[in-house]
C-alpha cells in the first residue's frame, strides 16, 4: 500500500510535525492515514480484496482497477486493511473513472463505497454491486434507469444517467442529480469525482467534473451522521459495479484517499509505466513500451502482450510459426530461441507445455 503525504505538501512536514506537536498538547490529533494508486498493477493490486466478477479481471493490459466488463455481474474492490476515519467519521477522497466499451445501451455503473466489510459485492444489474451492503455510504454513478414497474426500492431510480447519495445499500439514492450537461458517463472519456465528509458539521459533498480541476461548487451535498450509519470508525473503502442485460466496461483509473476532511485538489495524475510516450489507461501493453500499439487480432491487447497475438484458439499462439508449444518442432524451435525446457522465451508464448517427464523437461540440455 502506497502511503505517504501528499506531495504537494511535503514542504510542510517541518511545519506539520510542529503543529502537531502543538495539537497533541492538546491531546486532538493522529496522522491521517493517505492511500494513492496512479494506477492499478499486479503488485499493488494486493492492497485489495477483489470479490466476484472483478477478482478475474485483474491484473489487466491497461493497469486499471477493471470492476466489470461483461454482461449479467456484479463485482467489487476494497483495501483489505481498513482506514481509520477522523473520530467523527470524515474523509476526503478524489478519483478518476471510465466506463466505456458499452453495449445494449450501458449499464449499470459503478458506486465509491465506505463500510465495514471488505469481502462484499451486492446485487448485481441494476443493484450496482452495492445494493444491500449494510452500514455504508455509496456514492453512485448511475447509468441505466432502473425506476419502472412499480419496484418503491427502485422508483427513484429513475434515470440512465445520474449521480447520487446512496446509504446502507440503498438503490434509493437522495439527493441524487442527472449529469447529461456533463455527457453521457457510459459513453467512454474519463470522468473525475471528489467526496468530502466533514465530521464536525456532519457534511457531505460530491463534485464531478470531466477534467481534473475541482469545481469550486457541490454537484450534491447533504446532511448525514456518517458515524451513526457505520457504527465505527474504521472503514473498508473501495467501489463496486454491476452489470446485467445491458453492459459497460467499468474502470477506476487513479485513486487517493485519506481518513480526515482534507479536501484533494486533482486524482493522482496518470503514468506511463512503460515509458513508450502511451499512458497506462490508453496503453494497449501497459507493462511492454509498445509506441505503435499494433494489435493484429483487434482485441484490444496489443501484439507484445497478447498470449495469441493472431486470435484466441489460433494454433501458432505465438505466431512463431511452428504451432502451439508442446510440438516437436517447437521444442526445437524454441531450444534454439534459449528456452530452458522447451518453452518459447520470445515475447507470446505458447500454451504451457505439460509434458512431466524429466526427458521432456531437460529437452534443452
Ligand atoms: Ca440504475
Ligand atoms: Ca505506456
Ligand atoms: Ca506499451
Ligand atoms: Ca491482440
Amino acid at each position: 500500500m502506497s502511503i505517504s503525504l501528499r506531495k504537494s505538501f511535503r514542504w510542510l512536514a517541518v511545519p506539520l510535525v510542529l503543529l502537531a506537536v502543538m495539537l497533541l498538547s492538546h491531546g486532538t490529533a493522529s496522522a491521517a492515514t493517505t492511500v494513492t494508486y496512479s494506477n492499478f498493477t499486479a503488485s499493488n493490486l494486493g492492497d485489495f480484496q477483489l470479490n466476484e466478477a472483478t477478482a478475474s479481471l485483474n491484473p489487466n493490459n491497461n493497469n486499471v482497477l477493471r470492476l466489470t466488463n461483461n454482461y449479467g455481474q456484479a463485482g467489487s474492490a476494497f483495501l483489505k486493511n481498513p482506514i481509520s476515519l477522523a473520530s467523527d467519521a470524515s474523509f476526503s477522497t478524489a478519483f478518476r473513472f471510465e466506463i466505456h466499451g458499452s453495449q445494449s445501451g450501458g449499464a449499470d455503473g459503478l458506486v465509491f463505497v465506505v463500510q465495514t466489510v471488505s469481502n462484499t459485492a451486492g446485487g448485481g444489474g441494476g443493484g450496482i454491486g452495492y445494493q444491500g451492503i449494510a452500514n455504508s455510504l455509496g456514492i453512485e454513478f448511475d447509468t441505466w434507469n432502473n425506476g419502472n414497474g412499480g419496484n418503491p426500492e427502485t422508483a427513484c431510480d429513475d434515470d440512465d444517467n445520474h449521480v447520487g447519495i446512496n446509504l446502507n445499500g440503498s438503490l434509493c439514492s437522495d439527493p441524487r442529480i442527472n449529469v447529461d450537461s456533463l455527457g453521457q458517463m457510459d459513453a467512454g472519456g474519463f470522468w473525475y469525482a471528489w467526496v468530502d465528509y466533514d465530521g464536525f458539521n456532519q457534511w457531505l459533498e460530491v463534485r464531478v467534473s470531466r477534467t481534473d480541476s475541482r469545481p469550486a461548487d457541490a454537484l450534491l451535498s447533504k446532511s448525514v451522521d456518517l458515524l451513526a450509519v457505520l457504527g465505527q470508525t474504521d472503514a473498508y473503502v473501495g467501489f463496486t459495479s454491476g452489470t446485467g442485460g445491458a453492459m459497460s466496461v467499468h474502470d477506476i483509473v487513479t485513486w487517493e484517499f485519506t481518513g480526515e476532511f482534507a479536501p484533494i485538489d486533482a486524482p493522482p495524475p496518470l503514468v506511463d509505466t512503460d515509458e513508450d510516450g502511451i499512458v497506462d489507461p490508453q496503453d494497449n501493453c501497459a507493462n511492454d513500451a509498445n509506441a505503435d500499439q499494433t494489435d493484429s487480432d483487434g482485441d484490444g491487447i496489443g501484439n507484445v502482450c497478447d498470449p495469441t497475438p493472431n486470435g484466441d484458439g489460433d494454433r501458432d499462439g505465438d505466431g512463431d510459426g511452428d504451432g502451439d508449444g508442446g510440438s516437436k518442432r517447437d521444442i526445437l524451435n524454441s531450444c534454439k530461441q534459449g528456452g530452458s525446457n522447451g518453452r518459447d522465451k520470445a515475447p507470446g508464448l505458447d500454451k504451457p507445455f505439460n509434458d512431466k517427464s524429466k526427458a521432456a523437461n531437460n529437452v534443452c540440455k
